[in-house]
C-alpha cells in the first residue's frame, strides 16, 4: 500500500510496506515460507523473486515497513542485531579506521575488537559526550563513526548532529545504533547519520520472542553495497521471524508510549529512594545530557540504570528478590527485565574499560515494561528493601 510520507507514525507502523494479499484479500502479509521460486525459463522469473536468501516477499514487507518508520529509502534485515553490525563493518577494508563510541552493548564491543580488529580494522574508543576528544580521534583514514545513543548500559546521550558534523570533516560514514530508542523516539537519518542500526530483538520485536537486526539507509550506493553483503553472507532472518516483527511494529507507538510513561515513574521513584546512590534516565533533569535528549528524542525511553548504595551483595539481593521484573539479559519487551551489566551483558568488555565507564558491581540496568507501574514500583520497593 502506498503510504504518504507525511502520514503519522502509527499509520506507517500499521500499513507501510504491506497491502492486502491480492489473491485472497488476507489483511496480513502472508508468511511466504519458501526457499525458492519457480522460473518460466532459465533466468526468466515470475515476479521479483528467485531465491529467499536474496529476497522474500514477507521480508521485503518488513524491510519497507522499517525504512518508512526511520524515514529512510532502504531497509535491510538480518538474523540478529550483531549480524547487522557485522554487515556495516564488512563495508570496510584492512587499514581503515573506526571511531567507536566507548559505551556500547558488550556484543558490539566484542565484534569490533575481537572479530574486525583481527582483520586489520583500527579502532579508537572515544567518549562522544566530549566533542573535542571526538574531533581529536578522527584521522585521515577514518571511514566509520559508530554511535550508540542512549548508550548501553550507562545511558549517555550522544548529540548525533554534532557527531555527524565532525565525521564529515573526514568524509566518514556515520552509523547510529538506535535500538534503545526505536524509530518512534528518534530518527538518526534526520540528524545526519548515514546508517541506522537496530536490534529487532528489542523494542521493534517487543515481545521477547525473536532475534533479528536491521539497517536503514538513504544512500543508494551504501544500500547497494549492503545488499551485496547481505546476499553474499546470508545472515538473513527466517520468514516466521519476519512475520512476527511485522506484526510487532504495528503496535510500536502504543507500546513505546507506555514504556516511556512507566520508566519516567520508576526513575522518579528510584531517585527519591535512600538506598539508591544515583539514577540515570535521560528524562530526569539530573541527567548530564538531559538537554540533548530533549532536543533529539521525542520521548526518553524505557531504560533506567541505577547505582545502588553498597556493592555486589546489595545488587545480588535486589536481582534475586524481584518477582515481576525478570532477571534476564535483553530489553525492550512488554515484560520488565532487570540485569547486572558487569556480570551479564557487558562481561565481554575488558575489566579496565568497564571500570573506566562506571560499569561497576553496584550498577543495575532495568528495562521497564508495560505492566501496571504501581506493581513494578511495589516489586522494586520489596527488592531494594
Ligand atoms: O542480540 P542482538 O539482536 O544480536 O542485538 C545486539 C544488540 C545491538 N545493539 C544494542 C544496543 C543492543 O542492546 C544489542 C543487544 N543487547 C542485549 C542483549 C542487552 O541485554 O543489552
Amino acid at each position: 500500500m502506498h503510504i504518504d510520507e507525511n502520514a503519522g507514525f502509527g499509520t506507517k507502523a500499521i500499513h507501510a510496506g504491506q497491502s492486502p494479499d491480492p489473491a485472497t484479500g488476507a489483511i496480513c502479509t502472508p508468511i511466504y515460507q519458501t526457499s525458492t521460486y519457480v522460473q518460466k525459463s532459465p533466468g526468466v522469473i515470475v515476479g521479483e523473486y528467485d531465491y529467499s536468501r536474496a529476497a522474500n516477499p514477507t521480508r521485503t514487507a518488513l524491510e519497507a515497513n522499517l525504512a518508512a518508520l526511520e524515514g529512510g529509502r532502504h531497509g535491510l534485515v538480518y538474523s540478529s542485531g550483531v549480524a547487522a553490525t557485522g554487515a556495516v563493518l564488512h563495508l570496510l577494508k584492512a587499514g581503515d579506521h573506526v571511531v567507536l563510541c566507548d559505551d556500547v552493548y558488550g556484543g558490539t564491543n566484542r565484534i569490533f575488537h575481537r572479530v574486525f580488529q583481527q582483520l586489520g580494522i583500527d579502532i579508537t574508543l572515544v567518549d562522544m559526550t566530549d566533542h573535542d576528544a571526538t574531533k581529536a580521534a578522527m584521522r585521515d583514514n577514518t571511514k566509520l563513526m559508530w554511535i550508540e545513543t542512549p548508550t548501553n548500559p550507562t545511558l549517555k546521550v550522544i548529540d548525533i548532529a554534532a557527531m555527524a558534523e565532525i565525521a564529515k570533516t573526514k568524509n566518514a560514514m556515520v552509523a547510529v545504533d538506535n535500538t534503545f530508542c526505536s524509530p518512534y523516539l528518534q530518527n538518526p537519518l534526520q540528524h545526519g547519520a548515514d546508517i541506522v542500526c537496530h536490534s529487532l530483538t528489542k523494542y521493534l520485536g517487543g515481545h521477547s520472542d525473536g532475534i533479528g537486526g536491521a539497517l536503514i539507509v538513504n544512500d543508494d550506493e551504501i544500500h547497494k553495497n549492503l545488499k551485496f553483503i547481505q546476499l553474499s553472507e546470508g545472515a538473513v532472518p527466517g520468514i516466521q521471524e519476519c512475520f512476527l516483527f511485522l506484526r510487532s511494529t504495528k503496535t510500536l507507538h502504543v507500546r513505546m508510549d507506555r514504556h516511556c510513561e512507566n520508566a519516567a515513574k520508576v526513575a522518579a521513584y528510584l531517585e527519591a529512594h535512600d538506598k539508591v546512590e544515583r539514577v540515570i534516565y535521560p528524562g530526569l533533569p539530573s541527567h548530564p545530557q538531559h538537554a540533548i535528549a530533549a532536543k533529539q528524542m521525542r520521548g526518553f525511553g524505557g531504560m533506567v540504570t541505577i547505582y545502588l548504595k553498597g556493592g555486589l551483595g546489595e545488587s545480588r539481593k535486589m536481582l534475586e528478590t524481584v518477582k515481576i521484573f525478570a532477571l534476564a539479559e535483553s530489553l525492550g519487551g512488554v515484560e520488565s527485565l532487570i540485569e547486572h551489566p558487569a556480570i551479564m551483558t557487558h562481561a565481554s568488555v575488558p575489566a579496565d574499560q568497564r571500570a573506566k565507564l562506571g560499569i561497576a558491581d553496584n550498577l543495575v540496568r532495568l528495562s521497564v515494561g508495560i505492566e501496571d507501574v504501581n506493581d513494578l514500583i511495589a516489586d522494586l520497593e520489596t527488592a531494594i528493601g
